[in-house]
């Protein structure tokens, strides 16, 4: 029989049954597990019509496994009224017996036992009646026998107050004819072979209903971290709107990339221990653009340009000290530098998204490290309204529509701008990001024309990722705490798109 002798006996059973059977009395009746019926109802729900079977949840009391123990062994407290001798017993040796706690207290509520404390080696316990009536063992043999219903609801709750009966959801299966019912089902055929096909022997033969709802097994794959996902969103953007990725391929970066290029002078409070990783190995950059360096050593030190400088005794080997990078606007710097050395100057759109790490203090939503998104545009004549402009596009990409800017200072840009925007979930305005001009300071030295002026914003990948999945600690998104359940059930990111709630159970 192809689906199995179970499946052959429930056949027979159902043709020999008016209107139907219960997948668990008929285990019963088979002395066979509940769930080899259950695997038999599925399988042949699986053939078609052969057999209708409606899932049904039923309630029924079942023995715990103490309560089976004191089936097979007794009541705790029959045990130690048992255990007593005519003479009686210790009670100290009493209660040394496995069931003499429980057993003790229960049989003197069950006026069987009594102590005498007066006792010459201590306090004595002695049978009060002759024999007992185990009425906990006769109970729990009952519905271990089925007839849980023959116990009243006190006896019951009784039982179970003390853990010895349990009441289980057994879900059956009601299971009654199909109208394609026969005890007799041949093999559905699940291919089409082509042996079939040339012996024309598919004609006749039956063939398993395609399940076209069926989900197929999900194929193992690699699954995005949320952040990737998020990401390759930015990335689309970027490009989208004509910007060409920066590289970003070192982490370590000398203080003359990542501040003094900026026109970010030496002793500014953001380069010190505090909030940047110094590098003891190697310690030193020795590749620098000494045309360049001399160039920015006077900027910073005399001024140029039409700047006054900063008029402090620039010091190169505060310049050549390496460090963790603390934002990608280290990159932007070498890109705009090899940009100026490409006469004559060509406008160019560049974005990066990478790591930068900070030496702060660590909260739910600070690590000390993040991924930067930069984007910078250098052309000729732009001003804070183009600024503006690209933010309004780049953010209404990103579904932010509502941007409010915040003047704001960064030693590399004049006039700088925090951005904001309304974010409907959180009813409140979010701060979106940071922007600027850059400084005349940082991009004459670099030999860009006079003319040409460069806007650039910056934001972390972090933050949307976590407002996106609906992240409140950082901690869930990045590190070694991560549920990888959490990366393997993160839905696809439309960043655009409302964030929707995550599908519930029966839609799945
Ligand atoms: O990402 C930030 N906020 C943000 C961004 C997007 C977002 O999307 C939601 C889906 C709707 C939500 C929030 N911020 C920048 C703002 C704050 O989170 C801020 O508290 C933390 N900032 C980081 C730095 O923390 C020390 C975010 C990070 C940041 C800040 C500034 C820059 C880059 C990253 C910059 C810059 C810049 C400025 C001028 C020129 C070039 C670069």
């Amino acid at each position: 029989m192809a689906d199995g002798p179970v499946a052959e006996l429930l056949l027979r059973r159902l043709e020999a049954s008016d209107g139907g059977l219960d997948s668990a009395e008929l285990a019963a009746e088979l002395g066979m597990e509940h769930q080899a019926v259950v695997g038999a109802v599925k399988s042949l729900q699986a053939l078609g019509e052969v057999i209708e079977a409606e899932l049904r949840s039923t309630k029924r009391w079942e023995l715990t496994v103490e309560g089976e123990e004191i089936a097979r062994e007794g009541s705790h407290e029959a045990r130690v009224f048992r255990s007593i001798p005519p003479e009686g017993l210790a009670q100290s040796e009493l209660m040394r017996l496995p069931s003499g706690k429980v057993g003790f207290s229960k049989a003197m509520s069950n006026k069987w036992i009594r102590v005498d404390k007066s006792a010459a080696d201590g306090p004595r316990v002695f049978r009060v009646v002759d024999s007992m009536e185990d009425e906990v063992q006769r109970r729990l043999q009952l519905v271990r026998g089925g007839q849980a219903e023959k116990l009243g609801e006190k006896e019951r709750s009784e039982l179970r107050k003390r853990k010895l009966l349990a009441e289980v959801t057994l879900k059956t299966y009601w299971v009654s004819k199909g109208s394609a019912f026969s005890t007799s089902i041949s093999k559905q055929e699940t291919e089409l072979s082509p042996e079939m096909i040339s012996s024309g022997s598919w004609r006749d033969r039956p063939f398993k209903p395609y399940n076209f709802l069926a989900h197929g097994v999900l194929p193992d794959s690699g699954h995005l971290h949320p952040l990737l996902k998020v990401r390759s969103q930015f990335r689309q953007i970027f490009l989208e709107m004509g910007f060409t990725e920066m590289p970003t391929d070192n982490f370590i970066e000398s203080s003359f990339w990542n501040f003094d290029a900026l026109f970010q002078p030496q002793q500014h409070p953001a380069r010190d221990q505090h909030d940047t990783f110094f590098l003891r190995d190697p310690a030193e950059a020795l590749q620098l653009p000494m045309d360049y360096v001399q160039r920015v050593k006077r900027t910073h030190s005399q001024g140029g340009y039409g700047s006054q400088g900063y008029k402090y005794n620039w010091k190169l080997d505060e310049a050549r000290k390496n460090l963790l990078r603390t934002h990608t606007t280290s990159a932007s710097a070498r890109a705009l530098y090899r940009l100026a050395q490409k006469k004559p100057f060509t406008p160019v759109k560049y974005f990066s998204i990478d790591r930068v790490f900070r030496n702060e203090t660590l909260d739910a939503t600070h690590l000390a490290e993040f991924h930067q998104i930069e984007g910078v545009v250098a052309d000729h004549g732009l001003t804070l309204g183009h600024l503006m402009g690209v933010l309004r596009e780049f953010f209404t990409k990103l579904g932010i529509t509502q941007l409010r800017f915040k003047p704001a200072y960064n030693p590399y840009t004049e006039p700088s701008m925090e951005v904001f925007s309304y974010h409907q979930g959180l009813k409140k305005w979010v701060e979106v990001g940071n922007s600027g001009v850059f400084r005349p300071e940082m991009l004459l030295p670099m030999g860009l024309p006079e003319n040409v002026s460069v806007i650039a914003w910056g934001l972390s990948l972090e933050r949307p990722t976590m407002i996106k999945y609906g992240i409140n600690n950082i901690r869930e998104l990045v590190g070694h705490k991560v549920n990888l359940q959490m990366v393997y059930d993160s839905p696809l990111c439309r960043l655009d798109a409302e964030p929707r709630p995550p599908p519930t159970q029966e839609a799945a």
